[in-house]
């Protein structure tokens, strides 16, 4: 058994930008850690359990030195940030750099070299943590865009480790990508992976492509052939829920209720659209709201026929252009509210908060229509949750093209976020569809995201990082399959 206190020991390590867990200070006011809610904890939270993972990762507060410590049954390990490090590897190289490069240039991303090298010195403490923490042989996987360099520091330090590296966002393609001033340097650092996961093939052959391109390493389909005779893997695990967790949650009495108040208070509209993402640019709120403002302009519907709820989650609320985005959308809702809203009946209910997961399965639960418009998303959960909490196969998913999710979801009623009149009318067409055709498309989705959950996932990706070649001049453990 691993403890916090045993460096090199564990045989299943998580690296992470975040801790799955916040720290909060109780009513007694002393300090402690609450479970940060998300989909990659309860994703893993098995799997750590299975094989005494360790999970490293930043505890989310700038200049805070905690030592390693165990919180209910988990196994964490906290990597230290400096403030300046938060600004320029966090808030600078990750997203203000990668996140909006990665996500079709949806907003200009910077470049900066400073950011960059605080991205290169921080991605080596997590790596320096991992080599320390990690027990001969153990399995190392390292989540998302943040840490692209450590697969191949952590293999410089420790080459008897089997590395999974998996990307949580889009991989753009070669034209994009090929932007970035240290674009060798991140297929390089990935490239120390024994298999990179991505949400869709697309992504994968992006950077086969790239590969060949930029490194000029020998590719075969998913595979990249390396001169010390390492061979890599990149393929498609496309992300899911924990859809049997969030369908009891939908049937608890408490949600319920919940759901039927919050109709209630919305002043029983005859129909509710509900949309709810992080506050980001790359989502299309701002398309979507103006889609539904001008069908209610246009007199499509009344203010009594139908409300949209919008809850906007704050998101990196320091970065420059989320700040623009939280203005224009402010302005926008305030427009659309106060030119067609009358007394107690707003167009738009907006709502800058976060809820707990219970509030969200009401939410979905309330909702006829779930509108899900992002630019590029790498899958979006929210739509699957919502495909999960429907039990009663009614209610209607409007997704966009550019989500991967719409790769599964095929039943949605698909749109181009870019093409404003192309969702009016599909948000029409969701609105009127007679519930039969509603029911039919809701039972294939419910199929597809009850089949393929999330420890679907994990166990995919976990059993094909161990049948991946690893060192010979080691012997190594494997993992079993989950
Ligand atoms: C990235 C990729 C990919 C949101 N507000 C609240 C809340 N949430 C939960 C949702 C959902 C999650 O956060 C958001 O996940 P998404 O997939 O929609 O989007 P990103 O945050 O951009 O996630 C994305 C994902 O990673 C996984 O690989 O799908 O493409 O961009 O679970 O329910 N949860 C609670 N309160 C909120 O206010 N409890």
């Amino acid at each position: 058994m691993w403890d916090v206190t045993t460096p090199g020991t564990a045989e299943l390590v998580i690296v992470a930008n975040r801790l799955p867990v916040d720290r909060e200070t109780r009513p007694d006011g002393s300090d402690g850690w609450r479970r940060s809610p998300g989909g990659l904890v309860t994703a893993l939270e098995p799997v750590m359990r299975e094989h005494d993972g360790a999970w490293i990762g930043w505890p989310g507060v700038p200049d805070d030195s905690v030592k390693p410590f165990v919180e209910d049954g988990l196994q964490l390990v906290p990597v230290h940030l400096t403030a300046c490090e938060v600004e320029e590897f966090y808030e600078g190289f990750a997203n203000g750099t990668l996140w909006p490069l990665y996500h079709d240039v949806v907003a200009k991303p910077e470049f900066h070299r400073e950011w960059w090298d605080s991205y290169v010195t921080v991605n080596r403490r997590f790596a320096e943590k991992a080599a320390d923490v990690a027990a001969e042989g153990a399995t190392v996987w390292v989540q998302d865009y943040q840490l692209q360099l450590v697969p191949q520091m952590l293999r410089e330090l420790r080459p008897d480790l089997r590395i999974g590296f998996y990307l949580h966002i889009p991989f753009p393609p070669a034209e994009l990508f090929s932007q970035l001033p240290w674009r060798r340097q991140i297929l390089e650092g990935l490239l120390g992976a024994d298999l990179i996961g991505f949400q869709l093939s697309g992504a994968a052959q992006n950077f086969i492509r790239l590969v060949r391109q930029r490194v000029g390493h020998k590719t075969h389909r998913d595979l990249v052939y390396l001169p010390d005779d390492r061979t890599v893997k990149a393929a498609a695990f496309p992300i899911s829920i924990d859809a049997a967790g969030f369908e009891e949650l939908a049937r608890s009495e408490g949600v319920e209720r919940r759901a039927a108040e919050i109709r209630e208070a919305l002043g029983s509209p005859r129909k509710v659209f509900l949309g709810v993402d992080r506050l980001d640019y790359t989502k299309g709120i701002y398309a979507r709201l103006r889609a539904f403002g001008e069908l209610v302009r246009d007199g499509h519907f009344t203010v009594e026929d139908a409300v949209f709820v919008q809850v906007a989650t704050p998101s990196r609320e320091r970065v420059e252009q989320y700040r623009i985005l939280r203005d224009e959308i402010d302005r926008l809702v305030g427009h659309i509210n106060g030119d067609l809203g009358k007394i107690g009946r707003p167009v738009i209910s907006y709502l800058h908060s976060s809820y707990p997961r219970e509030e969200m399965a009401a939410l979905y639960r309330a909702a006829d229509i779930m509108v899900v418009t992002p630019f590029r998303d790498g899958m979006n959960l929210v739509a699957k949750e919502y495909v999960a909490c429907r039990y009663d196969g009614d209610g209607a998913l409007v997704l966009s093209e550019f989500a991967g999710a719409a790769d599964e979801l095929r039943q949605a009623w698909l749109v181009n976020p870019y093409d404003i009149n192309g969702m009016k009318a599909a948000l029409l067409e969701a609105h009127g569809a007679d519930p039969r055709e509603r029911a039919r498309r809701m039972r294939a989705m419910r199929k597809t995201v009850k089949s393929h959950d999330v420890s679907a996932w994990a166990s995919s990706f976990l059993a094909e990082l161990s049948a991946a070649r690893v060192p010979h001049h080691k012997t190594v453990r494997p993992v079993e399959h989950v």
